[in-house]
């Protein structure tokens, strides 16, 4: 239980926080955002500590998002059903405390960076990819929302790219999220283990730790292989994602009759169209609201979430069942009334129960 997340100082101030389920591809519980959460409150005027490194035990990557295994127990008990809510009000607020942390975060996103993953680390100073990373929004496919702090970033991502990528749920490489904005740095992942051994045996007490940091990355730092290919897709992205309105993205996709755009529309309609129609909202909504605003408003729809059926569907669907033949509450995008969509995001529903 404590091992799940491995929290250690060295004499020359470097910090390591190391995610540490990877049978669970290190996705987050509870535990791990709190200690988390604690160390960082710690590390924040511990004058032994001047950089942070947010990193994954084991082969497969970062982290996968939440434990939607033990999130998908809120359906059958009070108990459980109150422990995910404090899960989401601490995983937001520890991802907040990321993006307000004082010092150097050199964040490794190697391997798979998805959902909560990227939550955690979108905030911090340095974010590396590598040959290995693979990044997504994966929430479409589980019948919930792009949630901790979505709404803000993904509107940080050229045009309406950022749309593209959580109504789709598109797994992207390295290139793909420095373009989007969502990294710093690439480099070969065995140049990151190296950066990893020389960030440790840096001596940071003698030296200006931002220039000193800056100055070692580059060292390593190199040039991704192949241009984005998301930056190749912008602008068909752009024309069919500009409408606030759902069911004007797909006509325009149904119209268009592209390779691209046919397979988008495929995509689009194998999520929950109530999801669907909730991230957009989201989305467009954020863009005019603070990254604090978009986090309250995240809290409130995780909490809806989980008094919503398709959440519980996808999850069965993908992770529980596995039959990837998910029964959502709407057919069609048409049967969503706009009246349950603002509902969603106006109070919480049910919150008795
Ligand atoms: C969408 C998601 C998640 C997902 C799959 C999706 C997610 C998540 C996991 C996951 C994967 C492996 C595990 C685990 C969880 O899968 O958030 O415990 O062992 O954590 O399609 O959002």
């Amino acid at each position: 239980m404590s091992d799940d997340v491995l929290c250690s100082v060295n004499q020359h101030g470097t910090a390591t926080i190391a995610l540490n389920r990877p049978k669970a591809l290190n996705s987050l519980t509870y535990d791990m955002v709190r200690v988390i959460g604690d160390k960082l409150l710690e590390w924040k005027t511990d004058d032994n500590v001047a950089v942070v490194v947010i990193k994954g035990a084991g082969s497969k990557g970062l982290c996968a998002g939440g434990d939607i295994k033990t999130l998908y127990e809120a359906r059958s008990s009070k108990q459980a059903l109150h422990d995910a809510e404090r899960f989401f009000e601490k995983e937001y607020e520890v991802d907040m405390a990321v993006y307000r942390f004082p010092k150097p975060i050199i964040a490794c996103l190697d391997g798979i960076v998805m959902g909560g993953g990227v939550g955690l680390t979108y905030g911090a100073s340095h974010r590396i990819v590598t040959e290995r990373t693979k990044w997504a929004m994966p929430e479409m496919n589980i019948g919930f929302f792009p949630d901790v702090g979505a709404a803000y970033f993904l509107n940080k991502a050229p045009g309406y790219a950022g749309r593209y990528l959580a109504l789709t749920a598109s797994v992207i490489d390295g290139a793909d999220v420095l373009y989007m904005n969502g990294a710093d740095v690439y480099m070969e992942s065995r140049a990151l283990e190296q950066l990893m051994k020389k960030l440790e045996h840096t001596n940071w007490n003698h030296e200006k730790v931002k220039e000193k940091l800056n100055q070692i990355i580059k060292e390593f730092q190199t040039e991704p292989p192949q241009e984005s290919k998301l930056s190749s897709y912008q602008k068909e992205i752009d024309y069919h994602f500009r409408f606030d309105l759902l069911e004007e993205i797909l006509q325009s996709l149904e119209s268009a009759g592209s390779d691209f755009s046919v397979n988008v529309k495929k995509l689009l309609l194998s999520k929950s169209p109530f999801s669907l129609k909730i991230a957009l909202k989201q989305l467009a909504d954020g863009k005019q609201k603070t990254i604090e605003e978009c986090f309250a408003k995240d809290l409130l729809l995780a909490k809806n979430f989980l008094r919503h059926r398709d959440f519980y569907e996808g999850v069965r669907s993908v992770l529980i069942d596995r039959d990837q033949s998910p029964n959502y509450e709407y057919r069609h995008v048409s049967d969503v009334s706009n009246d349950a969509v603002n509902q969603f995001f106006q109070h919480s529903i049910g919150a008795d129960l």
